[in-house]
């Protein structure tokens, strides 16, 4: 009998579809103005950006800078606003992702690095473009060419990683200058969802922390 019920809920659990369910990380001014002061760590200054920014965006007036002159050479928190995402093979709910889209350039350097907090392996989830700014690994080298032009990718998570609950960003230009960060989200079906030319505008569900986190609750 009990058998026989675990079996019912699980042929729910995999009949539920995909929502196409995005999280915007950061893009408009807005989402930046909330990520800003919860980057409470490293030695740059965190910045809201608004000529300097993405091409592609909708919105295409906003962008996060890094000024990063001196020490580490970047901003992170290991748990950014109680952010708690699960990256999975098969998202389906609110809070499970498995691709993330993001935007960056730099000034001063060869090289930018994006880092995910999560568990298991704390920060052990990198990209990097040109040189790895600062030897952190393992990190994807996502592209040999240096960012000194914004650079745009999709990669998927799991592929990259395998199951992990994503809680915090490092934003680590590693540059004597600054590093700027753009038109990141996190998304379940393959597609950039901020791409302005995307063919599904059903897919533009943008999530917002607080309601997510009532749902997931
Ligand atoms: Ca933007």
């Amino acid at each position: 009998m009990v058998g026989a019920i675990t079996a019912g809920l699980l042929t729910v659990a995999v009949a539920t579809q995909a929502q196409n369910e995005v999280f915007i990380v950061l893009d408009d001014k807005a989402t930046i103005d909330t990520i800003i002061p919860a980057l409470t760590n490293g030695n740059a200054t965190a910045l809201l950006e608004t000529d300097d920014v993405y091409p592609e965006d909708g919105d295409g007036k906003a962008a996060l800078r890094i000024d990063s002159p001196a020490g580490d050479n970047q901003k992170f928190s290991t748990n950014i606003l109680d952010w708690v995402f699960q990256i999975v093979e098969n998202p389906t709910a609110d809070d499970e992702f498995r691709y993330i889209t993001f935007a960056w350039r730099q000034e001063g350097g060869a090289g930018t690095q994006l880092q995910l907090h999560g568990q298991p392996d704390t920060w052990g989830h990198r990209y990097h473009a040109g040189i790895n700014p600062k030897g952190w690994q393992p990190s994807i080298e996502v592209t040999t060419d240096a960012p000194s032009e914004w650079q745009v990718f999709t990669r998927d998570l799991f592929d990259d990683w395998k199951e992990f609950v994503l809680t915090g960003f490092a934003f680590s230009p590693g540059a004597p200058e600054y590093g700027l960060f753009d038109h990141i989200a996190l998304h379940q079906s393959e597609e950039d969802p901020l791409d302005t030319k995307a063919v599904d505008p059903k897919g533009k569900v943008a999530s917002v922390w607080a309601e997510l986190k009532q749902a997931v609750r």
